[in-house]
């Protein structure tokens, strides 16, 4: 007969961050599985606790990026700083019940499988070990600063920092400050310190499109509204203009010479032609490629701010850095105090550098070795019990990747059933289904406004759009259920029917 009345699992959740703090809550919620979450820091937060530079703001708006079961009537603005977020996390691992089960200044540097035994090893820098059934990677995407391998960068006399390494002793008042990096962050630090700044410099090798956005305050009076009645936020959660807005953004994505895309670039077209006054300084900013095709940037001031008479952009390449500032090729020179490096992540790390090493020791890195990629963006084939969350090739447009996330736990949570009722040791996708999904996903990926010729993060180191490749529905619906047939579950000879 087979045993059903189940097994405990023990679950090892990787990382703090939004979504590690959201597969504790659930797991919590079970109520029937043992977990701990490891996290190499001492606060949690994940990005959020990362990034801490002036002007940081999420680019989904505040109410659309929670946890759909913890409505937050505390935002001070449709769109919300990081440390806003940062704060709200605090909130909602304390308020779930999450918070001491985080075990900080755990950073871990391997997870090794035990086929005999079908569980986990983990080792930590702190040289301790821990073993689980299932492991929950939610270990983040960008964490892995570039720093630009610029000659001289370590001349230079002043401070010279990444912007997610914030050196909060810098000194940038009546300063200097040159920016290198015109992404989300490179903008978003323009909007903030011009002010400040005595002169900003900001170093763009690539200009942005830009998609303008409202962006207001909430009052005491509606913040206490939205405490009494939690329909007030639920309204502006599943406001039609917001998810009019996501769809006409998908279905851009995913066919680039749709209406949809062209209506997109004609609004950053507007935006750029309609605001920016000198033409010099316009044609300076604007791209040579298709709107969207790096991530979009969503802003209500950058045209407004980079007009602004102490700010210079600079289009040329840079030469070197001196130790009193940058020096272009053509010579130009730009005397600096201050130096923020707004040049992105090494976007291709995930759980790595820990090395993860699954059956008949199949190393995660030899696996990855073209590119990173995961069956569905969740699961990996040789690699049993062993999950994703926001983990190479699962959506990353300028959606809420808490809903993507929570989407994946459902997902995954399914999966873990058979290993719950002790009917399977193990659950992996097989390697056909994966190969075939692999190659869906790369003709499909190509396809996109992502792959339409420019450079991006997104962009695997083959050119390969690294992102999710299909509409958002789509994607909806695969997490929705997984295809079983696609799955190898290792029959548990203990729970066989005799
Ligand atoms: P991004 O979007 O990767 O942007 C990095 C920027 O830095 C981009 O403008 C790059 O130019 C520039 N860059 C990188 N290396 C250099 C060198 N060596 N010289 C000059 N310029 C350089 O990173 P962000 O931090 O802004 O945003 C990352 C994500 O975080 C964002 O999409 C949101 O999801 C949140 P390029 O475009 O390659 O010419």
């Amino acid at each position: 007969m087979a045993d059903n009345e189940g097994r405990r699992l023990r679950y090892a959740i990787i990382g703090a961050g939004m979504a590690g703090i959201l597969a504790a809550i659930r797991l919590n919620q079970r109520g029937d599985a043992d977990f701990s979450v490891f996290e190499k820091a001492d606060r949690l937060g994940g990005t959020w606790r990362e990034n801490r530079y002036p002007g940081l703001t999420c680019d989904v708006p505040a109410h659309a990026y929670t946890y759909s079961f913890a409505p937050y009537a505390e935002w001070s603005a449709y769109y919300s700083s990081g440390a806003e977020i940062l704060t709200y996390f605090e909130w909602v691992a304390r308020e779930w019940g999450v918070a001491s089960s985080i075990r900080y200044g755990h950073e871990v540097t391997g997870c090794m499988w035990d086929d005999t035994r079908a569980c986990w090893t983990l080792t930590f820098s702190n040289g301790g070990q821990a073993e689980a059934d299932v492991v929950v990677a939610a270990s983040g995407v960008l964490h892995h600063p570039n720093i630009p391998d610029i000659e001289g960068l370590k001349d230079f006399s002043g401070k010279a920092f990444h912007s997610a390494q914030w050196d909060d002793e810098a000194d940038l008042d009546g300063k200097r400050v040159g920016i290198i990096g015109s992404g989300s962050t490179g903008i978003q630090l323009l909007t903030a310190l011009y002010e400040r700044a005595e002169k900003l410099v900001h170093f763009q090798r690539s200009p942005q499109w830009i998609m303008p956005v409202p962006q207001f305050e909430y009052s005491d009076a509606e913040r206490e509204a939205f405490r009494k009645d939690v329909g007030l936020i639920d309204a502006i959660r599943n406001d039609p203009e917001y998810w009019a807005n996501v769809m006409r953004f998908t279905d851009g994505i995913t066919d680039f010479d749709s209406p949809q895309m062209l209506q997109i670039e004609e609004i950053c077209r507007q935006n750029l032609e309609g605001t920016v006054k000198d033409a010099v300084l316009r044609e300076k900013l604007r791209p040579d490629y298709r709107a969207a095709c790096k991530r979009l940037i969503y802003s209500w001031q950058y045209y407004d701010c980079v007009q602004a008479p102490n700010v210079e952009v600079e289009t040329g390449r840079i030469a070197r850095i001196e130790a009193e500032g940058v020096r272009m090729e053509d010579g130009t020179f730009h005397e600096l105090d201050v130096l923020v490096l707004a040049t992105g992540f090494l976007a291709d790390r995930f759980i790595r550098p820990a090395v993860v090493s699954g059956r008949e020791g199949r190393l995660l890195d030899e696996f990855w070795a073209e590119r990173p990629t995961a069956y569905y963006a969740v699961t990996l084939p040789e690699f049993p019990n062993f999950f994703m969350l926001n983990g190479p090739t699962g959506p990353v447009g300028n959606f809420s990747l808490i809903d993507i996330a929570e989407r994946q736990w459902d997902y995954l949570d399914q999966l873990a059933e058979p290993l719950r009722t002790g009917d399977a040791r193990w659950v992996e996708p097989r390697a056909e289904a994966f190969a075939d999904y692999e190659e869906r996903r790369i003709e499909s990926a190509k396809k996109t406004i992502f792959g339409s010729g420019c450079s991006s993060w997104y962009l695997d180191k083959t050119g390969i759009p690294a992102t999710w490749p299909w509409t958002y529905q789509a994607f909806a619906d695969a997490m929705a259920a997984p295809v079983w047939s696609d799955y190898h579950l290792e029959p548990n000879p203990a729970n066989q029917e005799t």
